[in-house]
C-alpha cells in the first residue's frame, strides 16, 4: 500500500523527534515508575525490524515508531528499560533490568566533583601537600573515572564513581599540567557521600603550565595564508532529510546519545537499481585502558559510549574550524538526563573531498594519457570525553569503497612523579614531574553487512606461498587460502598483515560476471593486540579486544560490543556472551565486528595538546562490480588529461 507524502516524508530510521522525545519522556513520566529521583539515561530509537524497513524503501506502510528509554531513579538505584510507541503515546513494555548500573549522568559528574572538593579528608591531604584548599579552591578539577569492577566485595551493588584531582595553573588554563598524584576518591553516587579519600603518598605538584590558548602561547606566525575551499556550483551531493546521495552511494544518517553517529541503508545505485551495502554501519564501543599499575593510576580505563555517552558529549561544529569547504551539517535532538529534550545544533558534517588521483595511465607509445582525479564523501562526528577529543569519520569513495577513521587529540591523561625519585617506567616524561601513561585506546565497529540482500558469509582469507615442486618450480608462486566461517566460535581473529589476512563478506547466492559470489573486503589498518592480562578485570570487562574481527549472527539487542551496561560490570557480556550461542553464521544475517586499537607512548610533541593520532580501516568491493565503476567519471579538465 503506498501512503501520501506526508506520512512517507519521516523515515523509520530517522533518528527521534523533538516531539517524539518529549512524548517518550511524557508516557515515562505517567507510568508507575515515575518520581522525582527518576532521571533519563538515554532515549532513542528503537529501530524497527529490518524487514520492515526494507518494506518501507519499496513503497509499504511505515512501522510504528518507538522510542528505547533507559531510566535510573536515583533514590532506590533501580534501572529500568521502557519501550515508548511515540504514535500512539503508549508504553509498550517496561521492564526493571536487575544487576546492572546505566551509564554515568552528566549531573552526576558535577556532584563528584563538589563532594570531592568538600571533603574534610581531602582538605586534609592537600594541606599534606602544603597547598591551602581555601585558596585554590577554584583551580581544582576533578575527573570522575568510572569506577570499574575489581571484585572489591563492598563495592558490589553500590554505584560508584572514582575521582582525580588536577590544580589548573591559572582561571581556565590546563589541568593536565598540574596533577594531585596520590588523591584518589570514591564516590558513592547512590548515597550522595564520599566513601573514602586514599592518599597514596604525597608527589611534588609539577610546575608546568602545558599552556596551549592561543592568546597565551605568544607570537603566533605570520606565514599562513589564506586556503579557501569553494565550489562554485555546490557539493555533488543531495540531502533529502536524513537521506544522502552521492555519485552513486546512497546512505542515511542518524545519531543517539550512545553511539553519536550513526548510518543506516548504505548502497551503491548501479544502473538504476539500488544495492545495499550495509544495514547499519556504526562505532559500538571503545575502551582506553591505562597500563600505568600504580595504586593511582590502574584505575583508568573508561568505555566511552557504554559509561560515558559518546553521542551526549558530541561537538557543536564550526564552520571553518572542524569542517573546511561547502558543508551540510546535521543537527540532533536528544534527552537529558532530567528530561528535557535539548537541540544539538551542528553534529554531525557533511562535506566533499578531492581525494588526489583516483586513475591514470600514460600510453607511452602514442603520448595519450587518460586520468581522473577522485572525490570521497566525509561524514563526522567529535565528541569530547574529558581530557580527550575523539573524531569519527567516515568515507566513501567514487570506486565502491568505504573507510573509518578516529582521530584521537585533545590532552594527555597525565600523572606526577616525584623528579628526587625514581623515573615513571610505565609512561613518559613530558617535563619535570610530569608524565603520561602508557595506554591503548580500542575501538569496535559494528558492521551489519547486507550485501546485495539479507543472508551473507564471511571468509577469512590469506597468502601462502605455494611449496616448491612440480606446482612451483620457480619458486615464485603464492596463492590464496580462504576459510568460510561457520560458526560464531570460529570467526573470533586477530589481524596479520605479514599473511596478507582480510575477511571477506560475500553473498553466496548472487553471483557475478565470472561466476563467483559477489564480496566486499574488510581491510585491516593499523592495529595492535591488546596489553592486558587475559584474566584481569580489564580483559573480561572488555571482552571485545581479546581479538580484532568477531561475526555474528544478527540480534536486534546485540548492538554493543561491551554489553548494554558495561559500567561497573563484572565481564563477560557483549561479544563473548553472544558468541558463546555458537549461532551459524554462513548464508545468515550477519553482522561483522571489527575492533582496531591506538596504542599510545606518549611522545613529548603531544605536549600540551595532541595533534591528532588516527586510525581505521577500509571496506573495498572484491567482485561486487563486474569492473571498474569509475569508468564513467569525466575527465578533470574536457579538454586535456586524456
Ligand atoms: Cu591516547
Amino acid at each position: 500500500m503506498m501512503l501520501d507524502n506526508v506520512v512517507r516524508t519521516r523515515h523509520p530510521l530517522d533518528p527521534l523527534s523533538k516531539a517524539e522525545l518529549e512524548t517518550a519522556v511524557a508516557a515515562v513520566r505517567s507510568s508507575e515508575i515515575a518520581g522525582e529521583a527518576l532521571r533519563f539515561v538515554t532515549v532513542m530509537l528503537d529501530e524497527p525490524a529490518k524487514d520492515a524497513v526494507r518494506a518501507f524503501d519499496d513503497g509499504a506502510v511505515p512501522p510504528r515508531r518507538q522510542a528505547a528509554v533507559v531510566a535510573f531513579d536515583r533514590a532506590s538505584g533501580f534501572t529500568y528499560e521502557v519501550l515508548v510507541d511515540t504514535d500512539g503515546a503508549a508504553i509498550v513494555d517496561l521492564r526493571k533490568v536487575e544487576g546492572v548500573q546505566p551509564a554515568i549522568l552528566f549531573e552526576e559528574y558535577g556532584e563528584v566533583e563538589e563532594l570531592i572538593k568538600g571533603h574534610p579528608d581531602f582538605h586534609a591531604a592537600l594541606r599534606l601537600r602544603g597547598l591551602d584548599p581555601a585558596a585554590i579552591n577554584d583551580l581544582i578539577t576533578v575527573d570522575p573515572v568510572p569506577a570499574g569492577n575489581f571484585g572489591i566485595p563492598e563495592e558490589e551493588g553500590k554505584r560508584l564513581c572514582r575521582a582525580q584531582v588536577w590544580i589548573r595553573p591559572n582561571e581556565g588554563g590546563n589541568s593536565y599540567a598540574r596533577p594531585l598524584e596520590g588523591v584518589i576518591g570514591l564516590v558513592d553516587l547512590g548515597k550522595g557521600e564520599v566513601v573514602r579519600i586514599d592518599d597514596n603518598g604525597v608527589v611534588p605538584v609539577p610546575a608546568g603550565t602545558g599552556e596551549f590558548r592561543a592568546s597565551r602561547v605568544g607570537a603566533l606566525r605570520k606565514t599562513i595564508k589564506p586556503l579557501a575551499i569553494t565550489q562554485s556550483a555546490g557539493p555533488s551531493f543531495e540531502v533529502n532529510g536524513n537521506e544522502i546521495r552521492w555519485q552513486g552511494w546512497r546512505l542515511r544518517v542518524g545519531f543517539n546519545a550512545r553511539e553519536g553517529l550513526v548510518l543506516h541503508r548504505i548502497g551503491f545505485e548501479e544502473r538504476g537499481r539500488f544495492r545495499s551495502v550495509l544495514h547499519r554501519a556504526a562505532y559500538s564501543e571503545m575502551v582506553v585502558p591505562y597500563g600505568d599499575p600504580s595504586p593511582s593510576r590502574y584505575i583508568q580505563g573508561p568505555f566511552d559510549f557504554g559509561e560515558n555517552l559518546v553521542g551526549m558529549l558530541a561537538n557543536s561544529l564550526e564552520l571553518g574550524c572542524d569542517c573546511l569547504g561547502e558543508i551540510h551539517y546535521f543537527d540532533a535532538d536528544i534527552v537529558n538526563s532530567a528530561g528535557e529534550a535539548v537541540h544539538m545544533k551542528n553534529v554531525i558534517c557533511l562535506h566533499e573531498e578531492d581525494s588526489s588521483l583516483l586513475w591514470k595511465h600514460w600510453d607511452f607509445r602514442n603520448n595519450e594519457t587518460e586520468v581522473r582525479r577522485g572525490r570521497r564523501l566525509v561524514v563526522s562526528s567529535i565528541s569530547t570525553i574529558g581530557n580527550y577529543d575523539y573524531a569519527f569519520y567516515w568515507y566513501f569513495y567514487q570506486d565502491g569503497s568505504i573507510a573509518s577513521e578516529t582521530k584521537a587529540t585533545g590532552i594527555l591523561s597525565t600523572g606526577a612523579y616525584d623528579p628526587a625519585g625514581e623515573e615513571p617506567k610505565h609512561g613518559v616524561i613530558l617535563e619535570e614531574g610530569l608524565y603520561a601513561m602508557h595506554h591503548q585506546h580500542f575501538y569496535n565497529v559494528r558492521l551489519d553487512f547486507e550485501l546485495d540482500g539479507v543472508n551473507n558469509s564471511v571468509y577469512q582469507v590469506h597468502a601462502e606461498p605455494t611449496p616448491p615442486g612440480p606446482g612451483n618450480p620457480y619458486g615464485n608462486a603464492f596463492h590464496s587460502v580462504s576459510k568460510l566461517l561457520e560458526r560464531e566460535s570460529e570467526a573470533p581473529a586477530h589481524v596479520d598483515q605479514l599473511e596478507a589476512r582480510v575477511w571477506r563478506i560475500v553473498n553466496p547466492n548472487v553471483l557475478n560476471a565470472v561466476g563467483k559470489p559477489i564480496a566486499y573486503r574488510l581491510l585491516p589498518g593499523d592495529n595492535v593486540r591488546s596489553m592486558v592480562q587475559p584474566d584481569s578485570s580489564r580483559a573480561k570487562r572488555a571482552g571485545f579486544i581479546g581479538k580484532h574481527v568477531w561475526v555474528t549472527r544478527y540480534a536486534p539487542r546485540e548492538l554493543f560490543a561491551a554489553g548494554e551496561y558495561p559500567n561497573q560490570h563484572p565481564g563477560g557480556a557483549g561479544l563473548p556472551e553472544w558468541i558463546a550461542a555458537d549461532r551459524s553464521i554462513v548464508n545468515e544475517d550477519i553482522v561483522v565486528w571489527y575492533t582496531f586499537g591506538m596504542h599510545h607512548v606518549a611522545r613529548l610533541e603531544e605536549w600540551p595538546i595532541m595533534p591528532v593520532s588516527s586510525a581505521g580501516f577500509r571496506l573495498v568491493p572484491d567482485g561486487f562490480f563486474d569492473r571498474n565503476p569509475t569508468l564513467d567519471v569525466p575527465p578533470p579538465i574536457p579538454a586535456c588529461c586524456h
